[in-house]
């Protein structure tokens, strides 16, 4: 059952305030609001990224569970290795068996589209009971906004630069939400955290799912996304009014569509508040990228739609 707002205002602070995130971060608001899907003992497995470094500058930490930091591309490789030691020792009698430890990795957009894709995909084929959260920021921050496979088109990252030889990123975004589903494991979803109740009730779903769950947030980021760091969840619910970013979920194969926008806004009220993506109001080809990043969103909301039974 998903806790009401009293019960989540009551629940254990995991991830404390103090550490270095940037103001308006959306990463801490996600992890906070995923690790309240749970009461139970928690381990976390952090690849390097944003959040690892600024919530553990020695000798602090901002962390109130166990706590792991692995490398870039292995996060969900050791969370699946210290799940299964957890099982095992479990089946030998040497630990606690009532105790029902949950495990769950984070990593960013970078450390998961990219460059810990394989691992991800290893730990769920082998069927670890664990969760894997992507806290998607849309481009590698922590070192300096470079493009990732995660970047939408028309994006301006450090390594997609627009100027007069490309307007920013020129290729649409991986489906890596899609790519896990394709795992067939019992629980796969996407989620902002403006959306506090979709976000909390799918990590209890995937804390629960009895094998490996993925979800994919959203989390803006004011530095890489140049918006207003006061705008963080105004901006995660403009992602998904805009089916720039859809909210669903698939358990065991079926998909369910969380939230429909009552209407359907056009990507330029998500895209115009961010400088990077100010040149695409700036000139004709401009103009021309957004209408192509129009039709791809249509093409991928309606695909979804006609996936959940809805279109
Ligand atoms: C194998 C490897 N390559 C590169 C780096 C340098 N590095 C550290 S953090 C980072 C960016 C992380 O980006 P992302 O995973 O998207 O997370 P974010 O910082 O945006 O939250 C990079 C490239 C590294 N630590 N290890």
């Amino acid at each position: 059952m998903a806790k009401n707002l009293k019960q989540l205002s009551e629940s254990p602070v995991r991830l404390t305030g103090g550490h270095r995130l940037c103001p308006g971060c959306g990463e801490p608001i996600a992890v906070r609001q995923v690790l309240m899907g749970t009461d139970k003992p928690v381990l976390v497995a952090n690849a390097t990224g944003c959040l690892e470094v600024s919530t553990t500058i020695f000798p602090y930490t901002a962390w109130d569970v166990p706590w792991l930091h692995v490398a870039f591309e292995n996060a969900a490789a050791v969370i699946s290795g210290v799940e299964a030691m957890y099982a095992s020792l479990k089946k030998q009698g040497k630990i606690d068996a009532d105790a029902d430890y949950k495990f769950i990795a984070f990593g960013g957009d970078g450390g998961t589209y990219d460059i810990g894709l394989q691992a991800l995909s290893g730990a769920a084929e082998r069927g670890h009971d664990f969760v894997y959260v992507c806290l998607n920021n849309e481009a590698y921050m922590n070192t300096g906004v470079q493009r990732s496979s995660a970047t939408p088109m028309g994006a301006h990252t450090t390594t997609s630069p627009a100027g007069s030889v490309i307007p920013g990123k020129t290729m649409n975004r991986k489906d890596l939400t899609e790519i896990m589903v394709a795992h067939d494991i019992p629980y796969v979803a996407q989620s902002i955290p403006g959306r506090w109740r979709d976000l909390t009730s799918k990590a209890e779903k995937a804390f629960e799912a009895g094998g490996p769950a993925f979800i994919n947030v959203l989390a803006p980021c004011p530095l890489g996304w140049g918006c207003d760091g006061a705008l963080t969840v105004e901006m995660s619910m403009l992602a998904a009014d805009t089916c720039m970013w859809p909210l669903y979920e698939v358990e065991h194969g079926e998909y369910k569509v969380n939230y429909k926008p009552k209407e359907k806004k056009p990507i330029e009220e998500f895209l115009a508040p961010q400088a990077r993506f100010k040149h695409l109001f700036k000139s004709d080809e401009g103009e021309a990228v957004r209408a192509r990043m129009q039709e791809w969103v249509d093409m991928k909301w309606e695909t979804l739609l006609k996936k959940a039974g809805d279109a």
